[in-house]
C-alpha cells in the first residue's frame, strides 16, 4: 500500500453563516466526484471568524436605509484563514450578488477551468463593498448574479454554480460527451435542443413522433434541427439574433 490519492481537479471553498445550506454539494455528480478523490469540498461557518460574544456578523449601512450589512472584519478574517495573504496559491474568488455580471454557460467554463474556487455567500443587504476590494490585491475577485431576481442571499446561487461548472469539470461528468452537445454549448447550433422522448412509443394516447421510430440517422437529425430552431424561435428568439450566419 502507497496510500496514493489522486490529486484534486478542483478545490471548492464556501463561507456562509448558514453551512448546512450547502450539503446537497455533497450529494449526486458533486458528491460521487468527492468520493473519487477528483473534487474536494469545504464549507465553512463564517461565524467561526468573529471575536465577539454575540458572534456578529452584520451592523446598520452607514448612510442610513434598510436592512444590515455584512461586517467586513469576519470576511478578511476567514479569507485569510483558507487562503492565506503570502501563499503563492490563491482561489478565484467568487462573490455572488444582484450587482454581479450575469452568469452564462461561458462563465461556468470559465470557472470549470480554475484549480481551487472560493465562495464568500452573503445575507442581508450583501457584504461591505472593501471587502471584495481587499480580497483583489491578491486574488481574481467575480461578483456573478444568476438574472434579474432579487434572491436572500448567495448560498442558492452557489449550488446553481457549482452544479454548471462541475458537470464541465474532466473527469466529473459520468458522460464525457452531452456535456458539450447540449443546449448553449452546442457549437454548431447555440440553439435550444430538440424535444426528447422514451419508451413506450405509444404512451396514454400519446405518440412519439414517426421520425425518431424509423432508424433514418440523416432524417432524425434534419428533424432536431428543424425542432431546434421552431422551438428557439418560439420561446428563446433573443438565441436566433446570436447564430451564425448560414453558408450562401
Ligand atoms: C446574491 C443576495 C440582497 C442586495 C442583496 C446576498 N441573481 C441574484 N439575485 N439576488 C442574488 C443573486 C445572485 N447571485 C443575491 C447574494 C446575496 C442576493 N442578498 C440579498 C437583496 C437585495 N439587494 C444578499
Amino acid at each position: 500500500m502507497t496510500g496514493d490519492r489522486p490529486v484534486p481537479e478542483l478545490t471548492v471553498d464556501v463561507v456562509t453563516i448558514f453551512p448546512d445550506y450547502l450539503s446537497p454539494l455533497y450529494e449526486s455528480l458533486l458528491g460521487k466526484a468527492i468520493e473519487r478523490g477528483q473534487v474536494r469540498v469545504g464549507v465553512h461557518d463564517l461565524r467561526s471568524w468573529t471575536t465577539d460574544v454575540h458572534r456578529s456578523v452584520d451592523d446598520t449601512p452607514y448612510g442610513g436605509g434598510p436592512g444590515m450589512v455584512m461586517l467586513a472584519e469576519p470576511w478578511a478574517r476567514a479569507l485569510d484563514a483558507i487562503a492565506p495573504v503570502n501563499s503563492p496559491r490563491q482561489p478565484r474568488l467568487v462573490i455572488p450578488s444582484p450587482a454581479g455580471r450575469l452568469f452564462s454557460q461561458a462563465v461556468a467554463q470559465e470557472l470549470a477551468e480554475q484549480p481551487w474556487l472560493l465562495f464568500a455567500c452573503g445575507r442581508y443587504e450583501g457584504i461591505d463593498a472593501r471587502v471584495a476590494e481587499y480580497a483583489s490585491s491578491r486574488m481574481i475577485v467575480d461578483e456573478i448574479s444568476l438574472g434579474d431576481y432579487v434572491l436572500c442571499g448567495g448560498e442558492a446561487a452557489v449550488l446553481v454554480i457549482m452544479e454548471a461548472v462541475a458537470r464541465l469539470v474532466p473527469g466529473v461528468l459520468g458522460n464525457e460527451l452531452s456535456a458539450l452537445q447540449d443546449s448553449f454549448t452546442d457549437a454548431i447550433n447555440g440553439l435550444l435542443e430538440a424535444p426528447a422522448y422514451s419508451k413506450p412509443a405509444s404512451w396514454r394516447g400519446l405518440e412519439v413522433p414517426e421520425v425518431l421510430l424509423s432508424g433514418h440517422h440523416a432524417k432524425i437529425e434534419k428533424w432536431r434541427q428543424e425542432q431546434s430552431r421552431l422551438r428557439s424561435e418560439q420561446r428563446r428568439p433573443d438565441l436566433l439574433d446570436r447564430q451564425r450566419p448560414e453558408p450562401s
